[in-house]
């Protein structure tokens, strides 16, 4: 019989599980809800980027000449949440046998869907999102048994599993990993790779006209808009990465620079994460820009390695331990979310400019996330639940799914470890290192102590202290406690005054 098919708005590709085996009677269901558009008040331009991308996906299935029942914000009628939509189209146009969705890429909204074959008394289909490489139960297999889920060994299995890079059993080059070649620091004067300005179009226009109107207190700029709303617009820029950009990926995937939001990154997290890009076929198009000497090796695999190895791996550690993962804060982290995290008001330049790449983008590379905001998390104490929060809506490229891991796990260590086998905690002397921002700012790098000093010099120190119970145990971190342990007193309490008068001085104390 006739099935009704809701596509989500992060499923938007056209091989999607929902709309296999589609027959001409049955209808596609897409709807823009208030209660996704809210659940985070996400960054105006995440919700712009999504709802014209939805738009934008209906007309190509249209065009394959599919029945689509697509429900704008603020069309009449419009309840406001998909099992409320489900439920109108199952009136409106019914009668169906089924409804048939892919799975939920959060867990709030999986358990949703799975009490509606009781709430709509029709079957619910639930099929696997096979946009993934690996499947849940693969990575259960992978799991079960080790102490340690270390993302390395994930992805080797990956590699051979897939044979992307590799050379028969070999990994291609000779080694798995090419990440010593990828921690340069940007050389002054680089010159760095422009981006396609996609201009926006009728669809688009009108989607930031509502998402103006009806998003106007959200975070973030909504224009100027320029990020591709089609898979061709998409693929336009991961061509454009490819040709300009990979070639350096790997000498700078880590270095920072003022004023700079995208250096040489590939910028499609959010295509990957909505749909307008598959995995596989990005990963295949890079193996070949080596397979042809038109990239290097350490480049290749360390941008082949963010996505068949980190991204699967986080889905895979996500459902794996979801929902307690959640729940945990190994670290007891209790201080409010510092107003600078929203409004970039504060003298630290590394974390002003990625608060305004931020707010203005929708967007900050990793090593902005992670050793950035996230680093200043993590040694100020930051409750998770608020940081979590924060990265979930600011980010366009951001579902639970990958953010969760990454931000728990990886950036707060409030896992206790098991993303990573330690804190990725750092001093400004770090932050110095692999950025031009210190030079700019009204601190000190080279100060460790008093007003003028670094905040994140005495911070480290007073994160090593106030976890001491919690962290000396591990082995990662004996060379900090030994010297913490050298320490004296007065140089001690000086890092617990300037901590503490810092934490009043941001109103977090
Ligand atoms: P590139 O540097 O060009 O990398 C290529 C691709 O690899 C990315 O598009 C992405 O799909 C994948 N990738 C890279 N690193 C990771 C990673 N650690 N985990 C999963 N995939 C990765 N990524 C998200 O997609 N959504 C999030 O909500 C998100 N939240 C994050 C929160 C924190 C605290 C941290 C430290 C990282 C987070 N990341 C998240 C991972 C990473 O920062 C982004 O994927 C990346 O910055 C996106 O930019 P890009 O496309 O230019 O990436
Ligand atoms: C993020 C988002 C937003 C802002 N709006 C919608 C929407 O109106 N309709 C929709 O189907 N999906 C939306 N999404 C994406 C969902 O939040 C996403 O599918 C879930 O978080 C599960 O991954
Ligand atoms: Fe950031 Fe410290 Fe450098 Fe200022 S001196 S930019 S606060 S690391």
């Amino acid at each position: 019989g006739r099935s009704l098919r809701l596509v989500l708005g992060d499923q938007l590709s056209p091989d999607i599980a929902s709309l296999k085996d589609i027959r001409a009677d049955d209808v596609v269901l897409i709807a823009e809800v208030m209660a996704e558009a809210r659940y985070v008040r996400h960054h105006k331009k995440k919700i712009a980027f999504l709802f014209s991308a939805m738009r934008h996906f209906a007309d190509e299935l249209r065009g394959r000449d599919l029945t689509i029942r697509y429900v704008q914000l603020d069309d009449a009628g419009n309840c406001g949440s998909l099992g409320g939509e489900v439920e109108r189209a199952l009136e409106e146009c019914g009668p169906f046998d089924r409804v048939i969705v892919t799975e939920a890429g959060e867990f709030r909204l999986k358990q949703e869907m799975d009490s509606w074959s009781g709430r709509f008394e029709l079957p619910v289909e639930i099929r696997s999102d096979d946009r993934f490489i690996c499947t849940h139960q693969r990575f259960e297999d992978w799991a079960s048994g080790r102490k340690r889920l270390t993302m390395e060994y994930f992805y080797r299995e990956m590699r051979r599993e897939t044979g992307i890079l590799m050379d028969g059993d070999k990994p291609v080059g000779g080694q798995w990993n090419y990440d010593h070649d990828n921690r340069k620091r940007l050389p002054a004067g680089t010159s760095l790779p422009g981006r396609i300005q996609h201009k926006p179009d009728d669809v688009t226009q009108a989607v930031l006209a509502l998402v103006g109107e009806r998003f106007a207190e959200h975070f973030g700029d909504l224009e100027p808009f320029s990020y591709a709303v089609t898979r061709e617009g998409a693929e336009a820029d991961f061509a454009f990465f490819l040709k300009t950009c990979l070639p350096q990926f790997g000498d700078y995937q880590d270095a920072m620079a003022a004023g700079e939001a995208f250096l040489f990154h590939s910028v499609i997290s959010m295509y990957l994460n909505s749909g307008l890009l598959d995995a596989r076929a990005v990963c295949e198009a890079t193996e070949a820009e080596f397979r042809e000497g038109r990239a290097p090796i350490n480049a290749v695999e360390g941008f082949i390695r963010q996505i068949l190895g980190w991204r699967e791996y986080v889905r895979g550690l996500y459902w794996l331990k979801m929902p307690d993962y959640a729940e945990t804060n190994f670290l007891e982290a209790h201080r409010p979310l510092p107003d600078f995290y929203w409004d970039g008001k504060t003298k630290m330049a590394c974390v002003r400019d990625v608060v305004t790449t931020t707010r203005r983008h929708a967007y900050a590379h990793h090593i902005q996330r992670l050793m950035i905001t996230g680093n200043f998390a993590l040694l100020a104490g930051i409750d998770p639940k608020q940081v979590e929060e924060w990265y979930l809506l600011v980010y366009a490229d951001a579902y639970e799914w990958v953010e969760l891991p990454n931000t728990h796990g990886m950036a707060l260590f409030a896992d206790g470890g098991m993303m990573a086998t330690k804190p990725y905690a750092a001093s400004g002397a770090y932050i110095n290192r692999m950025s031009d921002y210190c030079s700019q700012c009204s601190y000190s790098v080279s100060k460790k102590n008093g007003e003028k000093a670094c905040p994140f010099n005495y911070l480290y120190w007073n994160f090593l202290i106030e976890n001491e119970d919690r962290l000396k145990g591990n082995q990662r971190l004996a060379m900090p406690y030994r010297n913490l342990a050298k320490m004296d007193d007065e140089k001690r309490a000086a890092i617990l005054q300037d901590s503490r008068r810092f934490f009043r001085d941001i109103g977090i104390a």
